[in-house]
């Protein structure tokens, strides 16, 4: 596989100079000697100015890092293009041959090692399709006080779209899963920031039995097509309601361990909280935290977009998503009046576990004027979305906190 990178036209001029193949969503480019430097391909031109996405906001482009405004997010299944970023590293630029030539590697405490291509994955294993919700552990980061370090996500790393391939379990189990693996490891194809090959930019694991729950998947395929490459193409592992960084893109190895992983990014500060409640701002040692699970009850309002104009006294449809990491949303509630009184929502079931879930509500304002939609979600066990932050932590993970919208009234 080549070592080129196609984050920035910087990178990408570089990488014409090297000779290297080009590819634009997987097409070579025959002329490409010919693209003026500093052009980006006509294909790759959206709003986002990222390979394959429109209407992103941007974080940052080194790593590529860029949300989805919720009203983008309206539609039951996500779309590539409107499918969040997070990377840690560099994309890896990976040609159609590239991913005809894919291997995974299955190893460490198995039977049997397995050496797969993307076509044994597919020819071997019952394949599954299933709407899995994935969500950045640092989604609303940007609403944590005192401010903590990293992206400043608001609301928008989060995703659901169809996802097709095998699960891990079956794929474990052909290697012969020994009885004393406790834990994975998961490696990428993606480049380290430094363009050392031999550091990874992220490198996570999840304990055994999150790997061989059903519904945690080795994916080539998304939304009936190809992975976009942003998001994984052409294989990544999908561990939906668990922080985002469990489901490892371009993946290339998972290897069972007899202990906890200690890859990039598993240990120090990096995706734990404090095992007890702090007071915001308190600093808290490594020994003191905890390796973040299933992700909290949350919801988002996609419709209609903040900001929008309605009739007084018009009844109008909001609508949106609800999810609960390893567990189901039973209530959702809307608010106009700031959260002083709730009205419940029409929620409906998951398509599958792990799915997130639909509702909607008709609600009209009282008079003219400036008012807010306030959305919340309740899980099956009680626990319910906080107006404000919940539990401040170091790194500013786990902000369930409510989706608000401005809505003005004429
Ligand atoms: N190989 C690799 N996999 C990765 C990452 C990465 O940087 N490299 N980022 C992780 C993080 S932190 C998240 S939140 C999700 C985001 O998935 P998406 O970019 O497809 O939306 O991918 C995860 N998988
Ligand atoms: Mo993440």
């Amino acid at each position: 596989m080549s070592n080129a990178i196609l984050d920035s036209a910087l990178t990408r001029r570089a990488l014409l100079g090297g000779g290297a193949a080009f590819t634009v969503l997987g097409f070579p480019v025959p002329f490409a000697r010919f693209l003026p430097a500093g052009m980006q391909p006509v294909a790759f031109a959206q709003e986002s100015g990222l390979p394959g996405k429109s209407g992103l906001s941007i974080l940052s482009d080194r790593p590529v890092n860029a949300e989805t405004p919720p009203h983008l997010l309206d539609a039951a299944v996500t779309a590539g293009e409107r499918m969040f970023v997070r990377n840690n590293g560099l994309t890896p630029n990976v040609s159609a041959e590239d991913a005809a030539n894919w291997r995974l590697t299955i190893d460490g405490e198995v039977d049997t090692p397995l050496d797969l291509s993307i076509g044994d994955l597919r020819s071997e294993f019952e394949e599954v399709s299933l709407q899995l919700q994935i969500e950045c552990g640092g989604n609303g980061r940007k609403f944590m006080t005192p401010a903590a370090r990293g992206n400043q996500w608001t609301f928008g790393a989060v995703s659901c779209a169809n996802w097709t391939g095998v699960r891990l379990r079956d794929v474990l189990q052909r290697a012969g899963s020994k009885s004393t693996a406790i834990y994975t490891g998961h490696y990428g194809a993606d480049i380290h920031l430094s363009g050392d090959p031999e550091k990874s930019p992220l490198s996570r694991g999840v304990p055994i039995e999150k790997a061989m729950e059903p519904h945690t998947i080795i994916a080539y395929a998304m939304n009936g097509g190809e992975i976009p490459i942003l998001n994984g193409y052409p294989l990544r592992l999908v561990a939906p309601g668990w922080p985002g960084s469990c489901s490892q893109k371009w993946l290339t190895r998972i290897t069972l361990r007899d202990r906890e992983h200690d890859g990039e990014k598993m240990t120090g500060q990096s995706y734990r909280v404090p095992r007890y409640p702090v007071a915001p701002g308190t600093e808290v040692p490594d020994a003191d935290m905890e390796i973040i699970t299933s992700m909290p009850v949350k919801s988002l309002i996609t419709a209609p977009q903040t900001g929008a104009r309605v009739g007084a006294n018009e009844t109008f449809e909001v609508r949106g998503h609800a999810w609960a990491g390893d567990n189901d949303v039973t209530a959702m509630d809307v608010s106009i009046d700031f959260g002083a009184t709730w009205t419940r929502a029409e929620l409906s079931p998951p398509v599958n576990r792990f799915a997130w879930q639909h509702w909607r509500a008709d609600i009209s304002l009282p008079e003219a004027g400036y008012f807010e939609v306030w959305a919340r979600a309740t899980d099956d066990e009680g626990r319910m979305q906080p107006a404000t932050q919940p539990g401040w932590n170091p790194r500013g993970y786990l902000n369930n906190l409510q989706h608000r919208i401005a809505v003005f009234a004429l």
